[in-house]
């Protein structure tokens, strides 16, 4: 019995040591300690063995079960530290090599004008209102006095999603509808993106953003119309800068004007960038028309107020100076970069 025990033990310990994974020492530990073991089996013979000799087999069973747990212990502790290193050398850093270079993004020019726009409006006490770029031909056409047979509806120029459906073509609708709420006054800005159905070249896009502004309030008058876009102007171009309002047309407001600033880069003498005139158009503006309040539900009696418009992609075009629209779409980094 001793010598069947000792060569147990022998085979045990030797399958321990040539073992190379914990999977191989459960298996072990089964093989010898489990309730089928070979261990096990012998304390199950204990009937044939003597009375007297029976302790004495007993210690040895025990004695050899107490090493064999042992060294599978520590085995499996030692397994367990080498899987550590080797998991610790995978992962190790050289902290010495050079740093790959972080390939960050870069705002746009077109966000960096309309944060800008933003700036100078929200200091004059605005709110800044965003709305949805697909419109009800109402909200973009017959509430802001566009009649239905006004060139701009026609389907050259305006994007169909069906005959009552439309891509805005400017962000007006979000006033018109913000009017409509008939919380009064409003002082509000609309900066978004608009569409018309135009071919692309150095100055168009069928995609380009935008930013109105509408004041409604009582006493409003033409002359709080050119004291705001005049400070605009300075705000955004200089404090030398000048405005000069033109008559002009729209459909939504009456009186109507273009503005020109004086050029912030000759100081109006003339020079190639305003092609000699001194002048640089920026925004179309007028006096809300009184059959468009009355459509959003204010009392033109009783109220009066002014609306612009501006395209940010002209405004980026002339602050950073870039000749072709289209390099604003390209959104190529090194361009972005630059601004
Ligand atoms: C409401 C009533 C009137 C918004 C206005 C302009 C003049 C204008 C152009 C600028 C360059 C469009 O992007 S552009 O081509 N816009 O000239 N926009 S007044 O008038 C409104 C807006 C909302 C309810």
């Amino acid at each position: 019995m001793r010598e069947k025990l000792e060569k147990i033990k022998a085979e045990a310990l030797g399958q321990i040591e040539a073992s190379d994974g914990l999977e191989k020492l459960n298996e072990i530990r089964v093989a010898y300690l489990g309730k089928k073991g070979q261990l096990t089996s012998v304390l199950k013979s204990m009937k044939d063995v003597a009375p007297e000799d029976r302790p004495k087999v007993g210690q040895l069973v025990n004695e050899a079960r107490e090493l064999i747990e042992n060294r599978l212990e520590e085995t499996r502790k030692e397994l367990a530290r080498r899987a550590r290193e080797i998991q610790l050398k995978k992962e190790v850093i050289d902290v010495t090599l050079p740093a790959k270079k972080a390939n960050i993004g870069h705002s746009h020019p077109n966000t960096i004008a309309l944060e800008e726009v933003e700036r100078i409006f929200i200091g004059m006490g605005y709110e800044v209102v965003e709305g949805p770029e697909i419109e009800l031909d109402e909200y973009n056409f017959t509430k802001l006095n566009i009649p239905p047979n006004h060139p701009a509806k026609d389907e050259q120029d305006t994007f169909y999603i069906n005959k009552d459906i439309v891509l805005r073509t400017q962000t007006s609708p979000v006033q018109a509808r913000t009017m409509e709420k008939g919380k009064l006054p409003i002082r509000m800005i609309s900066p978004g993106r608009v569409f018309r159905s135009d071919e692309v070249d150095a100055t168009h896009s069928p995609s380009f953003h935008q930013v109105e502004g509408l004041v409604i309030d009582k006493h409003i008058t033409f002359a709080d119309l050119k004291g705001t876009l005049a400070e605009f102007a300075r705000e955004l171009f200089g404090e030398e800068t000048r405005v000069k309002f033109r008559p002009h047309h729209f459909p939504f407001t009456e009186p109507s004007a273009e503005v020109d600033v004086s050029c912030f880069k000759c100081g109006g003498k003339g020079c190639r960038f305003c092609k000699g005139s001194g002048w640089i158009e920026i925004l179309g503006c007028g006096m809300v028309h009184p059959h468009v309040l009355e459509m959003c539900g204010i009392d033109p009696q009783e109220y009066t107020g002014f609306a612009f418009g501006v395209g940010l992609e002209r405004i980026a075009l002339l602050k950073y100076e870039i000749d072709d629209m289209r390099l604003l779409y390209e959104n190529d980094i090194r361009f972005l970069k630059q601004f």
